[in-house]
């Protein structure tokens, strides 16, 4: 059996099970990830209502086939110009529908309303506070997806030279991970060099890789569905002094930080110890971006790691640890691991080294 026919019920299950704190007779789940999560199934076109009785999974024609081999025990319904979407919720006799209102467009909305003849409120978070804990099955996923990102890194190291571009670098990065086994990318990887590296989100360009400069690579794949995430910055060249500091203040932070993640810990508290040592070294202002993010079916979901955070650790939970300092005009570091959180501790999915690569 495969391991994903035994787990997709038992999401289905606690989905129905959330309904009732939900006040809810029925949810309708939109959002792609949420789809997949609770069926495995990828398309275009999905949508699944979960009720308290039979839930379904409710799709169209070029999918329909597909649908009714479904493993989490859906029941298809197909949907046409003759029957719709609208038409499959109120022929159930829901009078109290959930949907997910930060997912749903207005336009869908103001459809639902003329044509289902009950209520509405928000399923918001919902799927998500399912997907937070991961079992087994999903760590694995992310295991391997993160395992891909580290050969992918590791080849780069030999791939890299002074005169390549950032896109060269990117394309290479990319082609790399979908060669080791991975099925695309989990974002845009983001591949910055000397001044542009100063930019967190920098967007690989023409630049030409020059001596001296630092390069971060920001960068996942995915692997059956799940994410994977880390960043490394490295030199090509002997770095100058302020380099070479600037880099030993966000691997301390980096480090220190990873090491206080455990269960029941406060994410704010996660944030605060990064941030405590960058700002001790006088670059507070310089590490303007949170310190992690939870990783799975998205790239960034819960629990978020910053100095608002609210979130309480708990075992299962995956999260980024990735704080920088980014110096306008002259250069940036930044360096992320991924981890699983423990009962006692952490789990660091990402191997590739931290002390700093000059190449
Ligand atoms: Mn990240």
């Amino acid at each position: 059996m495969n391991r994903l026919e035994k787990i997709l019920p038992e999401r289905v299950r606690a989905a129905t099970a959330a309904l009732e704190g939900l006040g809810a007779d029925a949810m309708l789940i939109a959002k792609p990830e949420n789809v997949v999560y609770l069926s495995d199934f990828k398309s275009s076109n999905c949508y699944l209502l979960i009720t308290s009785g039979e839930s379904y999974i409710i799709t169209d024609f070029r999918y329909i086939e597909a649908a009714q081999s479904n493993k989490a025990g859906l029941v298809p319904v197909s949907t046409g110009r003759d029957f719709t979407l609208f038409d499959a919720i109120s022929k159930t006799g829901v009078k109290m529908l959930a949907i997910e209102e930060e997912y749903v467009t207005y336009g869908f909305y103001k459809e639902l309303s003329v044509k289902f003849n009950g209520s509405l409120k928000s399923a918001d978070g919902i799927i998500e506070g399912l997907r937070i804990i991961k079992d087994d099955y999903e760590k694995d996923c992310i295991r391997i997806a993160e395992s891909i990102g580290d050969k992918a890194f590791t080849h780069m190291l030999e791939f890299l030279k002074v005169g390549m571009t950032e896109k060269e670098a990117a394309l290479e990065l990319e082609f790399a991970m979908r060669n080791l086994g991975a099925e695309g990318l989990s974002f845009d990887s983001i591949v910055a060099s000397g001044t542009n590296s100063s930019m967190p989100h920098a967007i690989p360009g023409n630049r030409r890789f020059e001596p001296g400069d630092f390069l971060t690579m920001d960068f996942g794949c995915k692997y059956l569905g799940y994410c994977s995430d880390m960043t490394r910055t490295i030199a090509f060249g002997e770095p100058v002094k302020e380099q070479i500091d600037i880099y030993n203040i966000v691997k301390e932070a980096q480090q220190k930080s990873l090491e206080t993640v455990c269960a029941g810990k406060n994410a704010s508290d996660i944030d605060r110890t990064a941030r405590d040592i960058i700002k001790y070294y006088g670059y507070s202002e310089c590490f303007g971006h949170g310190l992690g993010h939870g990783v799975g079916l998205e790239i960034h979901e819960a629990p978020t790691l910053n100095p608002s955070g609210r979130e309480i650790l708990k075992a299962g939970m995956t999260v980024t640890i990735e704080p920088g300092i980014y110096l306008p005009g002259k250069f940036g570091v930044r360096i992320e691991d991924l981890l699983i959180v423990n009962e006692n501790g952490y789990e660091v999915l990402s191997s590739s080294q931290k002390d700093l690569l000059i190449i």
